[in-house]
């Protein structure tokens, strides 16, 4: 008999690897959370670099060695498990949206989003940079209108259903609507909203 996969997940809830173990609980997946100790530098020591050489998180072992990059996770995830219907069929035109739609949220949401969440509410005071916010708006704010293109009228930001691209690009919607990104973009903060009450988000999001 095959013995079952065991998955290991290196993280911090909160960051990035929010969204490898959001869909692990989507998927109903058996996982072990290895949580780091950011303040102790422990994702800078050698036992973590082995695993993720620029010391960040996240890293997962699905069964076959170390891997990193949270959206690449959420990709194979989907795609081993598409009984389940979180990632589109390969042929279909929706699937052309959802490689779109996790790599925008990997190159420029998070390029834009994360910043100003970390300026905004995550680092001390006193190393908060306000220029920098400010830097990031006029993308933060075409980024918001493609998104509310991108969303129309539909529930989710790919096709009719929830996928994992909706894990993806909801971690970034989810830090701009902490911070009042939304406020001008009712859609996309009813999106967020939509997430957000998702039962698996409360599991690996930290209130
Ligand atoms: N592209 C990577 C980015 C990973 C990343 O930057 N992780 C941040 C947390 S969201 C981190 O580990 N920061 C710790 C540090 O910069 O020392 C991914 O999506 O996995």
């Amino acid at each position: 008999m095959m013995r079952p996969m065991s998955i290991k997940l290196h993280g911090v809830p909160g960051t990035r690897s929010t969204r490898a173990a959001w869909l692990l609980e989507e998927l109903g997946l058996p996982y072990e959370q290895h949580v780091l100790k950011f303040n102790e530098g422990e994702h800078k020591q050698p036992a973590h670099l082995a695993l993720q050489p620029h010391g960040l998180v996240p890293s997962i072992d699905l069964g076959h060695g170390p891997m990193i990059e949270s959206a690449a996770m959420c990709l194979a995830l989907a795609d081993q498990h598409a009984d389940k219907g979180l990632a589109p069929a390969l042929t279909s035109p929706e699937r052309a949206r959802y490689y779109e739609a996790i790599v925008y949220a990997v190159s420029t949401l998070d390029e834009t989003v994360i910043p100003m969440y970390l300026h905004t509410k995550v680092l001390p005071p006193a190393m908060r940079d306000a220029k920098l916010i400010e830097a990031k708006m006029p993308t933060w704010k075409t980024a918001a209108a493609l998104l509310v293109q991108r969303l129309g009228a539909r529930n989710f930001i790919v096709g009719d259903a929830f996928t994992a691209a909706d894990i993806v690009v909801g971690y970034d919607l989810v830090l701009a609507l902490e911070i009042g990104l939304l406020a001008d973009y009712p859609t996309l903060a009813a999106y967020a909203m939509r997430l957000v009450s998702r039962p698996t988000f409360a599991k690996v999001f930290p209130s």
